[in-house]
């Protein structure tokens, strides 16, 4: 494939469209085809991904499939679950779908079949999880481990939190899970005074074994627990979730409490391998395989499923079409279900991470917009927040809705009114109101000539601002799984067209040197500070306020 991507036909022709799609009225085509909400839905199981509410006609799917045919978006996606080293600039195979194979069939890595070595990781995970539970895995003085403290970052850290929280009513009544991941001593202090050495198993996540962030706060919990139990105690409350047994070793975890994970798992893609551990703990390994089918299932139909049909790729070209043709940057997301108010965050990192790039598999600096700027947080909470840009702002912010039809908690008619909050919002959003409707309700209202003239403009809406809605069933651990797959395979479908590198992460490694050239000229004595005027200047203003 040559030349840059907005040079594509099928890119121009999809820029050539947005001209006249940007002037469409959402509320006008729902008029005119009735069968609009079926045309542009899809449904896997009792999962339905409902995108009619965007800019979008038939012309428009069509193009942007043809988008994803000459973006070789089927080849690609083939080649992921083949094995072969799409992560260009690492040159690594991409395989976190083999962690979640359930059919157990082959999975290549440089000529090596990776499915025994993540079913004995899986098999070690069991066999450890339920010895904690059963209360068989005891601490240094025959104490059940019930305080389960999961020390990582980013995406050994990320995964964990969403997934435990929106499966708390799967976890176990006497196990409770923390989480330790920020460097600011807070973190550890304030998870540490809540605990008991003798009850607590502290998991240090983290794929390289070398994060500042993790190894810190990890030393920390260890002087904790070696004050108060000795130094025989670690093996009994501590294991390792790790690439690296050298330094897992050098760090005095034994690598027999080592639950390993291979290169071809990025970070922000780890919770279906040994970074799951805390999960597995909380809601036992059954139910953790659970999701692993849930998202298993998704795969399947990512890689089976013609791309008209396929919902991770439509919520792709739906995305694209939104960012780079339509103009709208930001990306909401907003699920209706309090156990899921860790997803937007999970979220933000999958996409960002990933999609935040600007240059191309040809080693060029690419001339279009690429990863949107996702943000979000759970509804009713964030409708009295950030919805009113949603709602009356200068530039359309594309919102997914996700809503579970049974809650885990139907309390009286709770339920009811979260759904009918979710579709009320996305029915606005999509209608608007006109300067004209605005006016009629103000005069019905009673109020006067001059006071419907000040007004009607405040209290107009422009609507057409597109969503996604995403419904299912409930929120269990299959669900889960694939809700969370979905989302893997959208943002690689959106890096394919994009032809940047979904799964590599040089600007967050920066900053983890960054931070080590600063930290010995915080010191008293340091000798010289050496950078621009601005840092140099902090960094003495604060040495002094700490003096
Ligand atoms: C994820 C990123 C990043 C990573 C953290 C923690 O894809 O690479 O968020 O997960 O920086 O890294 P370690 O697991 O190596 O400690």
């Amino acid at each position: 494939m040559t030349g840059t991507v907005n040079k594509l036909r099928a890119w121009k022709r999809l820029e050539r469209h947005a001209k006249k799609m940007n002037k469409v009225e959402m509320r006008t085509l729902f008029e005119e085809d009735n069968k609009r909400a079926s045309k542009f839905s899809l449904q896997l199981e009792s999962m339905l991904v409902d995108f009619s509410k965007n800019r979008i006609n038939e012309k428009t799917v069509l193009y942007l499939l043809e988008l994803a045919r000459v973006r070789g978006v089927e080849e690609k996606i083939q080649a992921m679950f083949s094995g072969e080293k799409i992560n260009f600039t690492e040159h690594r195979a991409v395989l976190h779908t083999a962690l979640r194979n359930r059919d157990n069939t082959p999975v290549w890595a440089d000529g090596k079949n990776v499915m025994p070595q993540i079913n004995e990781v899986l098999a070690k995970m069991r066999k450890f999880s339920e010895s904690v539970r059963l209360g068989k895995f005891v601490g240094q003085t025959g104490k059940k481990l019930t305080d389960i403290v999961n020390i990582g970052i980013g995406g050994s850290d990320l995964g964990p939190v969403m997934a435990n929280e929106a499966l708390k009513k799967y976890k176990a009544k006497d196990i409770n899970t923390y989480f330790i991941s920020n460097i600011d001593g807070t973190g550890c202090a304030e998870v540490l005074n809540k605990l008991n050495p003798e009850t607590t198993l502290f998991i240090v996540a983290s794929k390289t074994f070398t994060t500042i962030e993790t190894l810190t706060n990890a030393k920390t919990c260890r002087k904790w627990l070696v004050d108060a139990l000795g130094e025989h105690a670690v093996a009994k409350h501590f294991v390792a979730l790790s690439t690296n047994a050298p330094k897992v070793k050098e760090f005095g975890i034994d690598t027999e409490n080592m639950f390993e994970f291979w290169d071809f798992v990025g970070g922000r893609y780890s919770m279906w391998s040994a970074i799951g551990l805390s999960i597995a703990i909380a809601i036992g390994m059954d139910n953790f395989e659970k999701m692993l089918e849930g998202a298993h299932t998704m795969d399947l139909h990512f890689r089976h499923t013609d791309l008209a049909h396929n919902i991770p790729v439509m919520l792709a070209l739906i995305g694209i079409w939104n960012n780079n043709f339509l103009g709208f940057r930001s990306q909401a997301v907003v699920p209706y279900d309090q156990y899921l108010r860790y997803l937007p965050a999970y979220l933000q990192q999958l996409e960002m991470e990933s999609n935040g790039k600007f240059v191309s598999s040809e080693n060029e600096f690419v001339k279009y917009n690429t990863g949107s700027v996702i943000f979000g947080g759970a509804g009713t909470d964030v409708q009295h927040s950030f919805f009113q840009m949603l709602h009356q702002g200068t530039t359309p912010i594309p919102v997914d809705f996700i809503i579970p039809a049974i809650s885990h908690n139907e309390i009286g008619d709770h339920h009811e009114i979260l759904i009918a909050n979710v579709l009320a919002q996305a029915e606005a959003l999509m209608k608007g109101k006109t300067v004209k409707e605005a006016a009629e309700e103000l005069a019905k209202a009673g109020k006067d000539k001059d006071e419907i003239n000040s007004m009607k403009k405040y209290k107009s809406f422009p609507g057409n601002n597109p969503s996604n809605m995403i419904i299912c069933k409930k929120i269990d651990p299959y669900t889960l799984g694939m809700l969370v797959a979905m989302y893997e395979h959208k943002v690689f479908v959106q890096g394919i067209i994009w032809d940047i590198n979904s799964f590599d992460q040089f600007g967050v490694e920066l900053g983890k040197k960054m931070a080590l050239d600063i930290l010995p000229e915080l010191q008293e004595n340091a000798s010289s500070i050496h950078h621009d005027s601005s840092t140099a200047a902090l960094i003495r203003y604060i040495k002094n306020l700490r003096k």
